[in-house]
């Protein structure tokens, strides 16, 4: 295969192995691989990635028009590159330590052994010149790594969940060659401007280095100096895949079913998320197990559809909030439901994408009450759907989408007694209003669709390697 002039690594692929395929690979849906495809196709692109199964020794091969280049992880790396180090140190500490992250050498070493092994795959596959662009915290050290193998390329970065205070970050053992790792990149991007701010005082406080506005300068090792851009590029949806699900006949006819289903409540309110500790799940419990008890909301009226799509099943943090939100579902049913109505029916469940947008439609409040989130894309794909310009968006202020989404009902899921009153608005809100917010939301979300969003990043990166001024 010749060289890729434009390669994406990930820890990912964007396939899943699928025996009973002709092939043996299955496209896996995801807003990143929506979002690459046409720079994929335009640019003779490679993707490299892990195939999502532990050992699995497959050569590069192409699918579907993408160069795909398997990365292999052992057991053992899936263990700690993955579930250790990315998943159960990396994760927690970024979302502000909601859980307590753990440090383990081993999971370090490994962290740094499969980074490695992503950077030699990824300069492999690049062209003379080429642009390579690596996603998220799984892969950190992989922009330096790169840049020591290969100076000839462009190099961008992607990092899709917070980036916190230097005061949460400085717990890191690692912290040094985390940030180094970082800025092999020439565009670090992240989610919120607030993202780019603590890693540009993480770099002040842990090197010295000169930041200036979106730019950093960063010591070549010979006395000269390169610019380093980090800011913030808010990731998005494919809005117009969701706006025209929402408008299909099946798809409509489906979310009469489910409200019908449901025994035609008044309000259905709705949470969609990955079962982690991060999106609030416990606080919105408890909020609306509360309304019930106040007699505020009474479950002849609502019904409260959570959808918690299982993750991570086997990081312990993962087994015990499971166990939590289990437990505390089943009390507020045993305590709330009759005969023809309960309170929650919950989901532990993955759905198709054609389901949600059923469900988005058939819901008249959708909660968002993350504790922290780099963006947080339910938010988004739940505007995008609302093609009727009803319904009402919560929405934490701790989740990125808060500073694109201004007009949904902010609130801080901390405050129960405030996410209370926020479910008590919500539910109540008057159509005309319901209206007003939504149409404003919805221009948002078309305007910042992820096409444009990658095209931002990449076109801040084509011009990151434009020589300097004066340099
Ligand atoms: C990370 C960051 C950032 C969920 N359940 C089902 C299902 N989903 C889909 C949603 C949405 C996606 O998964 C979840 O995206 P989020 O953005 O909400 O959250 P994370 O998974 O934590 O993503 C996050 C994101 O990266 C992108 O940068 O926004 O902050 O944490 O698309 O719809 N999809 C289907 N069935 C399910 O049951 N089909």
């Amino acid at each position: 295969m010749s060289k890729a002039e434009f390669v994406v690594v990930a820890n990912r692929l964007p396939v899943d192995h699928d025996p009973d395929s002709d092939s043996g690979w299955r496209r896996s849906p995801g807003g990143l691989v929506t979002a690459l495809e046409p720079v994929m196709r335009k640019a003779d692109g490679a993707w490299v990635g892990w195939a999502g199964k532990p050992n699995l020794q497959v050569d590069p091969f192409d699918f579907e028009g993408t160069h795909l280049v398997p990365v292999s992880l052992s057991e053992d790396e899936v263990q700690n590159y993955y579930e250790g180090m990315s998943n159960d140190t990396f994760w927690p500490l970024y979302h502000d330590v909601i859980a307590a992250p753990r440090y383990r050498r081993a999971w370090w070493d490994s962290y740094v052994t499969v980074n490695r092994r992503f950077a030699e795959a990824a300069a492999e596959a690049a062209a003379e010149g080429a642009t390579v662009w690596v996603q998220d915290y799984q892969l950190q050290l992989v922009p330096q790594m790169v840049r020591e193998l290969r100076p000839d390329l462009t190099i961008g970065y992607f990092h899709h969940i917070p980036f916190p205070a230097y005061g949460l970050f400085a717990q890191l053992p690692w912290r040094r060659q985390v940030i180094q790792g970082l800025l092999g990149a020439d565009v670090i991007g992240f989610q919120r401007v607030a993202d780019a701010g603590n890693f540009a005082r993480a770099v002040r406080r842990v090197f010295h280095y000169e930041t200036k506005a979106t730019g950093i300068r960063v010591p070549n090792g010979d006395g000269t100096t390169r610019k380093t851009i980090a800011r913030a590029f808010p990731i998005s949806i494919d809005t117009e895949s969701y706006i025209e699900l929402a408008q299909r006949d099946d798809i409509k006819a489906r979310a009469a079913e489910i409200r019908e289903n449901l025994g035609n409540p008044k309000k259905i309110l709705l949470g969609v998320d990955r079962l982690d500790y991060t999106k609030g799940i416990r606080h919105r419990l408890k909020a609306y197990g509360e309304l019930l008890n106040d007699g505020r909301l009474s479950v002849e009226d609502v019904v409260l559809v959570q959808v918690a799509s299982p993750s991570r099943e086997r990081v312990e943090a993962y087994m015990q909030l499971r166990d939590e939100i289990e437990l505390t579902v089943g009390r507020i049913n045993g305590d709330r439901d009759t005969m023809d109505h309960s309170a929650i029916r919950y989901l532990h469940q993955a759905y198709p994408r054609e389901e949600m947008v059923a469900l988005y439609l058939a819901a008249d409040v959708m909660l968002v009450t993350a504790l922290r989130d780099g963006m947080n894309l339910v938010a988004k794909e739940y505007v995008a759907s609302r093609v009727d310009n009803r319904g009402v968006l919560v929405l934490s202020e701790f989740a990125g989408a808060a500073d694109e989404l201004g007009s949904a009902l902010l609130m801080n899921p901390h405050d129960i007694g405030g996410l209370k009153d926020t479910i008590v608005r919500a539910v109540d809100m008057p159509a005309a209003e319901q209206g007003r917010r939504m149409r404003s939301l919805r221009k948002r979300v078309r305007e910042n669709d992820v096409e444009r969003w990658s095209q931002l990043f990449l076109s801040a990166l084509a011009k990151a390697k434009e020589p300097e001024v004066g340099a």
